[in-house]
């Protein structure tokens, strides 16, 4: 049993704000480069204790467990513009050097039934303590703005739902989700045209000065 959930979830509240100072940085760097940052804004949260213990019977999990078997006690997300933009963050996390992947969960290609899209991606971080070191399990979630506009408010109606949707309902959800899909579709289609123009018009600039 879980006497003190402060000191419980202290380290995993030192890891969000570590997580989220580095991969804030990120964005600072890309951006300081001038180029587009795949990194639109992250956000992080330690999941609420009564959350945690819905879960944890939700999926059988008992509280001695709770740190090896519940990846999300930690969650961070990171927002892209673009859904090619998912791609590039995962890559920038395979090769950073200060936490391990886990594993990773792609609902981007596949989504949910619920219609759900996201790319989860679970990491052991180090957090230094004055009692040594100690490694925290960490979801971080990877979506684009579309994405997260439609999973934030499916989970709010989840809340007043409890997560009993009315038939109509759940169809109308997921007939939204295929709205976002074909939104971010149209937005990086948008994207590559005027890419494409840029570079016609970079090329004529370079040949009207020759
Ligand atoms: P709720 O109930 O969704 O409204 P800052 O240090 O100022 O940048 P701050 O204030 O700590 O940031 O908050 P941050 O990091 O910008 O955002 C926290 C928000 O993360 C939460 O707000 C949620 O909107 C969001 N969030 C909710 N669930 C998850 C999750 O599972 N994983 C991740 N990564 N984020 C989540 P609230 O107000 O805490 O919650
Ligand atoms: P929170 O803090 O309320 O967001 P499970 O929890 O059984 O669905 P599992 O195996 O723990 O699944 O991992 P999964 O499905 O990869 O990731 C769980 C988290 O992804 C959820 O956390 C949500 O944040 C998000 N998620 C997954 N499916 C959906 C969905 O259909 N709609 C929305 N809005 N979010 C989803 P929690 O536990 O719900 O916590």
């Amino acid at each position: 049993m879980i006497q003190h959930w402060d000191l419980f979830l202290a380290p995993y509240k030192q890891a969000i704000n570590e997580m989220k100072v580095k991969l804030k940085g990120m964005r600072g760097q890309f951006k300081m480069q001038s180029e587009h940052s795949p990194i639109e804004f992250v956000t992080g949260r330690v999941k609420p204790i009564a959350s945690i213990l819905d879960k944890a019977t939700r999926k059988g999990i008992s509280l001695e467990k709770l740190e090896d078997e519940m990846q999300d006690i930690a969650g961070v997300r990171m927002m892209c513009q673009f859904e090619d933009d998912i791609h590039k963050v995962v890559e920038l996390l395979r090769n950073r050097n200060d936490f391990e992947i886990m594993e990773e969960r792609d609902y981007v290609s596949s989504r949910k039934n619920s219609g759900y899209r996201s790319y989860h991606v679970v990491v052991r971080y180090p957090v230094q303590t004055i009692n040594g070191e100690k490694k925290i399990l960490v979801e971080i979630q990877i979506r684009t703005l579309a994405m997260n506009f439609w999973a934030t408010i499916e989970h709010s109606l989840n809340y007043k739902y409890s997560g009993q949707f009315p038939q109509e309902i759940k169809e109308r959800l997921v007939r939204a989700a295929e709205a976002a899909y074909l939104l971010d579709a149209e937005m990086s289609q948008i994207r590559e045209e005027i890419q494409e123009a840029q570079a016609i018009f970079s090329r004529k600039k370079e040949m009207d000065a020759d």
